[in-house]
C-alpha cells in the first residue's frame, strides 16, 4: 500500500475545525481536532477503519485458525519454534473502562538454552524486496498507535517493539531494517527506529524509549533519544503507545539532508519524547516502507522456558497520517 498516493484533503479540513466558544475572543480558539486526534471522533475505535486519514487498524478480533492466521493481507508473520504470536483470548482496558473486544495479540517467546528469540508481525509500507513490488513508493511521515500490555511475570529485558524503517532499492545491497552494528547508514541505503521498552535487567520497573539508526548517530548501535517526560510503564497493565515518525527533507538544489526529521512518543496520551533535528536520509526516495511488531530478546533468561515462555500483549493498533490519541472507551 502507497501512502503518497491517498487524499488529504480530508486531513486538511478537519485540521482548520475550530472550536467557537461564546465570549471566548478569536485568538485564542484553537484547532481542537488536530490536538485531540483522529480516535476522538470514534467511540471505542468503531469505524476508524475508514477515517479517510487512516492507512490500516486492526484490533486483533478477526483472526482465523483459532487466533493462528491474520486476515488476509494484514500481515506477515514471523515463525519460529521458539516463539509463538497468535491473537488470544483477552481484553484490553483503557483507564476509564474496558476496551471493545475480546481478543488480544500475544507474542510468546522462550528459550532453549542458546541464541536470540524473536517474534511477532510486519506490514509493508511501500516497495521493501524490491522496486517491481508494486506497493508504491512508502511514506515520509506516520503515525502509529497501539495498546501494549507486558505480561505479569515479564521482567526487564532487551527486546526491539515497533520498528519503522525502510530501504534504499537503488542500492543493490541496500541494508534490511534491523540490521545491527552498522555505524553509516546511509551509505547502506536504511534506516530504522524501534519504539521498545527499557529497565534494567530483571526488573519490573520500565519506560518506553526509542533506539534509532540515523544518520548521525555517534557509534555502531541505536541511539536512545532523552526522555522529557517520564512515564514508567507498569508490567500488567494496559499503556497506550504512539509514535510519530517524519523524515528529514533534502535540499533540491544542493543535496543537503537537512536535519528537520521529527521523532516523537506519547505514553497514555502524555508527550515523553521529541526530537526534531533528527536525519534518516539523503536520498529524498528512501522512504517509510516496512512496520514491525515484534519481541526480540537477545538472550532470554533460563526461567522463560517452552512452559513459562515472556508474554507481551497488543491491541487497537491504528496506523494513520496524523495524530491518532488514545482510544475513547466505550461507553457505559
Ligand atoms: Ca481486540
Amino acid at each position: 500500500m502507497g501512502c503518497r498516493n491517498k487524499k488529504r484533503l480530508a486531513a486538511a479540513a478537519v485540521c482548520v475545525l475550530v472550536v467557537t466558544l461564546a465570549g471566548t475572543p478569536a485568538s485564542a480558539q484553537r484547532p481542537v481536532e488536530a490536538d485531540r486526534g483522529i480516535a476522538a471522533r470514534y467511540v471505542a475505535d468503531r469505524g476508524i477503519e475508514k477515517d479517510p486519514d487512516v492507512i490500516f487498524a486492526d484490533d486483533f478480533e478477526s483472526w482465523t485458525d483459532n487466533g493462528a492466521q491474520p486476515p488476509a493481507g494484514a500481515w506477515s508473520m514471523r515463525k519460529s519454534n521458539i516463539s509463538r504470536t497468535h491473537a488470544v483470548d483477552g481484553k484490553m482496558t483503557t483507564p476509564s473502562g474496558p476496551g471493545p473486544g475480546s481478543r488480544v495479540l500475544e507474542i510468546a517467546c522462550w528459550t532453549e538454552g542458546t541464541g536470540s528469540q524473536v517474534g511477532g508481525l510486519s506490514r509493508k509500507l511501500g516497495n521493501y524486496n524490491h522496486a517491481n513490488e508494486g506497493l508504491g513508493d512508502g511514506c515520509d511521515e506516520i503515525y502509529l498507535r497501539w495498546y501494549q500490555k507486558f505480561d505479569e511475570n515479564y521482567r526487564g529485558v532487551q527486546n526491539h517493539g515497533g520498528n519503522l524503517g525502510g530501504r534504499d532499492l537503488k542500492l543493490p545491497d541496500a541494508a534490511w531494517v534491523g540490521m545491527a552494528a552498522i555505524r553509516d547508514i546511509a551509505s547502506r541505503g536504511y534506516f530504522y527506529s524501534g519504539v521498545q521498552p527499557y529497565g534494567k535487567l530483571g526488573s519490573p520497573q520500565m519506560e518506553m524509549g526509542f533506539y534509532s539508526y540515523h544518520m548521525d548517530k555517534k557509534g555502531p548501535w541505536g541511539e536512545n533519544y532523552p526522555i522529557q517526560k517520564n512515564m514508567p510503564i507498569r508490567v500488567g497493565e494496559w499503556h497506550c503507545v504512539e509514535r510519530h515518525m517524519k523524515l528529514n527533507s533534502v535540499d533540491e538544489k544542493t543535496g543537503e539532508a537537512r536535519a528537520d526529521g521529527v521523532e516523537e512518543l506519547w505514553i497514555d496520551g502524555q508527550l515523553s519524547i521529541r526530537k526534531a533535528d533528527v536525519r534518516f536520509r539523503r536520498v529524498p526516495h528512501l522512504r517509510i516502507t516496512l512496520f514491525s511488531l515484534e519481541t526480540y530478546y537477545h538472550g532470554l533468561p533460563k526461567e522463560f522456558d517452552a512452559a513459562h515462555p515472556i508474554k507481551v500483549y497488543y491491541d487497537d493498533l491504528v496506523m494513520a497520517r496524523r495524530y491518532i490519541g488514545p482510544m475513547q472507551a466505550p461507553q457505559r
